[in-house]
């Protein structure tokens, strides 16, 4: 992979009634960070299945980044969930939100039943591990937001594919989950593992 450029990160606005999103205050505190050659540029998505799969693709072509790392919120998951698959659907369950009229619809029209990561999930795994921060595999970004930005992203880098690209979900971070008696992390923690995250892409892609 080209090594030198920028590095594409992006996290979400609050949704569902939360004040934050760890996903964007992680991306935006390493707004700037510098991996080997290459450098993070934050960018915040709506939580609006259409409204991001379309700015994650717009972002691609503007900025033309050598990796993308998306992040989202995962509620109520005690550990960084590295996603293996995205899938081309919206979820039929989230149409009452704001996305109404795409229920079970495809994220892309014409675009293939699903999409696997491109990042190196065993090394990212293996390298947050030995650092102690909890981290695991998950199947699938579900069919919401996050998983229609890993698609789009995905889909507009089906002929690049020497740009590693892919998402991580985050747990609650401590403040969001008092009173709910949900797992949660530190801030610190999240940005320290995705900062491990970006030297696995970009050093072992
Ligand atoms: N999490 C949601 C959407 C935005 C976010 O941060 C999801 O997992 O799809």
């Amino acid at each position: 992979m080209k090594r030198s450029g920028l590095i594409l990160l992006t996290g979400f606005a609050p949704f569902g009634g939360e004040k934050t999103n760890p996903s964007w205050e992680v991306a935006q505190a390493l707004d700037g960070y510098t991996v080997g050659a290459a450098t993070v540029c934050a960018k915040r998505l709506p939580v609006n299945c259409t409204r991001a799969a379309r700015a994650i693709a717009e972002e691609i072509e503007q900025l033309q980044p050598v990796a993308v790392l998306g992040l989202g919120q995962a509620g109520g998951r005690p550990a960084l969930s590295l996603e293996q698959i995205a899938i081309n659907l919206f979820d039929p369950r989230r149409a009452h939100e704001n996305d109404g009229g795409i229920d079970g619809k495809p994220v892309i029209a014409g675009g293939p039943d699903a999409y696997f990561s491109r990042l190196p999930l065993k090394a990212i795994l293996q390298l947050l591990r030995r650092h102690k921060i909890p981290t695991g595999l998950s199947l699938s970004a579900g069919a919401y937001a996050c998983n229609a930005v890993m698609y789009a992203a995905l889909h507009t880098l089906r002929r690049r594919r020497s740009v590693p690209a892919g998402l991580i979900h985050l747990p609650y971070a401590v403040e969001q989950a008092i009173g709910k008696a949900a797992a949660s992390m530190s801030l610190d923690l999240m940005v320290a593992g995705v900062k491990l995250a970006l030297e696995a892409i970009i050093k072992r892609s």
